[in-house]
């Protein structure tokens, strides 16, 4: 609201000024300052040099942006098709500064060089084929050979033979606001899921018939990965458009209702590993550096101290989902392989799960006697007849 408040008063108030200069203008008529709406030499100049003051500016600000704001950058991709986004995206970024740094002191030098003077006309050019040849052929040319290597870079990362690649299937389910992981099993093929079998602890939907199911297990706080191993991601959706985004793999895919997408990626860095990665040491430090800043600040209001900031590997939803849709994310776990074995061996299977719910909702109804306040009075008259 006070925002909103603030925002009309600007408004207000740039009215107010830009009325009072028209006023101010009319009170000038019939004095011995300019008298024409028309620009001459003067203005012509200050114009010209205000478009280098203005080149400047996009250049000291474009510099200054790199400095202040570059280490925001994640560096070091954790998986291995990472680099190659990054190489592309480098290259895309090297080029756009080249022509924009050359077109930009062109566009200025020439507006200020031909300016206008008194007496000067502007020359008649109708067209220069050689020249538009020249300006049509290496832009295309250029952004052909950036568009093939985007789709040959796309295609790589994309293409999975599952029949010959060796790869872990893992289906990720995404709904308002949260993610749930289900594991393939031994067989490495994911049981037929669809929303009308959600019932109970089964929040995925899984068809509890279907042979393949029986292996399946599921993960809703922490998404564990092996090193190394190629993870082919099925994605499906629950209610509306998500997207799942891990910013530090380079992967992302949407999650539509309805349907399954999917992507396949390979970790390369653990947990463990980034945590003690140069760079990611001083983000860390960085955010620590805020925290206890806020902190500070925190206990002396009296409330409670922030906790300090560990890295870890997150999945998040890049498509604005709902009103939670900021708070939509899983940690994700990058293990030794060794390690993976020994996490995914400990988790029960969904069909276990759903067994021993069954079994805890039916117990009551067979043995209705045996509440927590009758079992009490059967000890204490045990105890009594002892005695
Ligand atoms: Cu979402």
């Amino acid at each position: 609201m006070t925002s909103w408040l603030v925002i009309i008063v600007l408004v207000l108030l740039s009215i107010a000024v830009w009325q009072l200069t028209k006023i101010f203008d009319l009170t000038q008529v019939g004095g011995q300052a300019n008298k024409t709406q028309v620009a001459d030499d003067k203005d012509n100049n200050v114009q010209g040099y205000l478009m280098f003051g203005f080149l400047a500016f996009i250049y000291i600000f474009t510099i200054y942006g790199l400095l202040k704001w570059g280490h925001f950058v994640l560096s070091n991709p954790a998986s291995e098709h990472g680099k190659e986004i990054d190489r592309l995206m480098n290259i895309t970024w090297v080029l756009i500064f080249i022509v924009q740094a050359v077109t930009q002191v062109l566009l200025h030098y020439f507006a200020f060089k031909y300016r206008g003077k008194k007496d000067q006309k502007a020359l008649y050019f109708a067209d220069n084929s050689r020249l538009e040849v020249i300006w049509s052929v290496i832009p295309a040319v250029v952004l052909a050979g950036l568009i093939l290597y985007g789709l040959y870079a796309w295609t790589n990362i994309m293409f999975v033979n599952e029949k010959t690649e060796k790869v872990m299937v893992v289906e990720l389910y995404a709904k308002q606001f949260q993610w749930e992981a289900r594991y393939s099993g031994a067989d490495n093929v994911l049981g037929k899921a669809n929303v009308r079998y959600i019932e109970g602890v089964n929040t995925l939907g899984v068809d509890m018939d279907d042979p393949n199911a029986q292996d399946d297990k599921t993960a809703t706080g922490e998404l564990h990965l092996p090193k190394g191993v190629k993870v082919l991601f099925k994605f499906r959706s629950q209610d509306v458009l998500h997207s799942a985004y891990f910013p530090h793999f380079r992967a992302q895919m949407n999650c539509v209702p309805g349907m399954v997408t999917q992507f396949a990626f390979t970790p390369t860095i653990t947990t463990v590993e980034m945590r003690a990665d140069g760079d990611m040491i001083k983000k860390v430090e960085h955010i620590n550096k805020l925290r206890s800043d806020k902190s500070k600040k925190l206990v002396a209001e009296g409330k409670a101290a922030l906790d300090p900031y560990v890295f870890d590997y997150l999945l998040l939803c890049n498509k604005i989902c709902g009103p939670s849709h900021y708070n939509m994310q899983m940690k994700v776990v990058i293990d030794e392989p060794q390690d993976f074995k020994k996490w995914i061996d400990s988790q029960k299977t969904l069909a276990q799960a759903v067994k021993e719910d069954k079994a805890s909702k039916e117990a009551p109804a067979e043995a209705p006697k045996a509440t927590p306040a009758a079992a009490d009075t059967t000890k204490v008259v045990a105890q009594l007849v002892k005695k």
